[in-house]
């Protein structure tokens, strides 16, 4: 079966994380994505937070599955030339480094698009244009900046960063949304153009229902916050603990035996109300009018949950589960990275993928969560550094000479 971007080439010149989560998941969608890695050391991520000496990090494997790793040294007057004619190759152009990186080696956006009008350019930056638009950042900064810092964690502790890598990935995955659409443009104008996701951006969308709530707070306390009834509010949206961010209330609430991942996460819709009394014996609160409507309810949340936790402490969280997704009650308990690595339904869907790698053998990733029926995803191993150096360079044109000249110079 072909594959949704068969046939799309991408110049890969990004490095960490947020650029190569983008042109990870291009590569999914079968485009042949060439990876330009600096010679000898390559991204600086096959090095960091090693668990095998001398072997590329899980770091490195597990964001660049389905790429070819090319070396070129872009300062070089020879990788420069290489350069050219690969963006005279290729469909796409991906970067995240440093804003200024690419300009200061000489590649343009005006002399990009001079060799090559039809080169999409996407890139991933800290900040748009403004005061901090030359800064470098990093996932957790981006947080901060982004909003979602301020709003994460407990109203009497610091500002808290999320696991969940919103910054980096978060962005990557704006940058693909962006890239698709201008090679859909591309079809009808066959003109390419510059793609722009900015970390701060990509973090406050993530943070929309936040800003939904500092609007809010300008007409009243946020109800469904657990700082309410108090009148402790201040003029800008405080952490909410794990409140659920929608209308419905959420907490999260411990289990048997009580270990560090025994919590299961209920939220309480209108209706779930009566179906959660029940299950714990509390029948009488379904039509006491003190307890039957959210209204009520509302100011005291603590005290429901409270609850329907003394349930849920004589239950493991599947068993909590169980029973509760069964009524219709949405819940969901609190997965470690270890029981994620271990379910079976996750590895039957390739959202969690056993991948074979020369050097360091077996190893787990995640595979494309984006599932097309007609361009399925077979998650492949990453690139060693520069295996694909002479064949690329073969295809785009160099003789052996002029490949054995550009590895003399250093340029490859
Ligand atoms: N050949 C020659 N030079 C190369 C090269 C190659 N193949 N690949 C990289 N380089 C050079 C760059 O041109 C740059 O040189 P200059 O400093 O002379 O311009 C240099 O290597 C270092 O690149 P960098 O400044 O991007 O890297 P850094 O480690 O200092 O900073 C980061 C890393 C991520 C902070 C920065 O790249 C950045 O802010 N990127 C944009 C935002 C982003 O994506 N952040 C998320 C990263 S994932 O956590």
């Amino acid at each position: 079966m072909s594959k949704a971007l068969e046939g799309v080439r991408v110049l890969d010149m990004t490095h960490v994380q947020s650029g190569p989560t983008c042109t990870q998941i291009l590569a999914w969608f079968g485009a042949d994505v060439i990876k330009v890695e600096f010679p000898g050391r390559g991204d600086i991520t096959r090095s960091q937070l090693r668990d095998i000496p001398d072997v590329d990090s899980l770091y490195f494997t597990m964001l660049n599955s389905n790429k070819r790793s090319i070396t070129l040294n872009t300062k070089s007057e020879k990788g420069k030339d290489i350069f050219w004619k690969l963006v005279r190759h290729c469909d796409v152009l991906v970067e995240n480094f440093a804003p200024g990186a690419l300009d200061r080696m000489g590649f343009t956006w005006d002399k990009i698009q001079q060799v090559n009008p039809g080169l999409i350019y996407g890139s991933v930056k800290g900040f748009g244009p403004g005061p901090f638009v030359d800064f470098k950042v990093y996932e957790n900064v981006a947080q901060c900046m982004g909003g979602s810092a301020s709003t994460t964690g407990f109203d009497d502790d610091v500002p808290t960063v999320t696991g969940a890598q919103i910054g980096d990935s978060g962005t990557g995955l704006h940058l693909v949304a962006g890239i698709l659409a201008a090679l859909i443009q591309r079809s009808h104008t066959g003109e390419g153009q510059r793609v722009e996701c900015a970390m701060q951006d990509a973090v406050l969308n993530l943070c929309r229902i936040k800003l939904r709530d500092q609007q809010r707070l300008t007409r009243g306390p946020l109800k469904e916050y657990p700082q309410y009834p108090s009148d402790e509010f201040g003029d800008f949206v405080p952490r909410s603990g794990n409140a659920s961010g929608g209308g419905q209330p959420g907490w999260v609430l411990k289990c048997a035996p009580g270990g560090q991942n025994d919590f299961i996460y209920v939220i309480i819709q209108p209706p779930g109300w009566a179906l959660l009394m029940g299950v714990i014996g509390r029948e009488d609160l379904i039509t006491d009018p003190d307890w039957a409507t959210p209204e009520v309810r509302l100011p005291k949340l603590d005290q429901c949950f409270e609850l329907v936790e003394e349930w849920t402490l004589t239950k493991s969280k599947f068993e909590a589960m169980e029973v509760l997704s069964k009524l219709g009650v949405p819940c969901g308990p609190i997965m470690s990275m270890k029981e994620l690595g271990e379910d079976e339904a996750l590895r039957k869907t390739k959202t969690v993928v056993e991948v074979e790698h020369p050097e360091r053998g077996k190893y787990l990733t995640v595979g494309n969560p984006i599932k097309l029926s007609k361009s399925p995803s077979e998650v492949g191993r990453a690139p060693l550094l520069g295996e694909h150096t002479e064949k690329v360079l073969a295809e785009i044109g160099l003789t052996e000479e002029e490949i054995e000249n550009a590895r003399l110079d250093g340029a490859i």
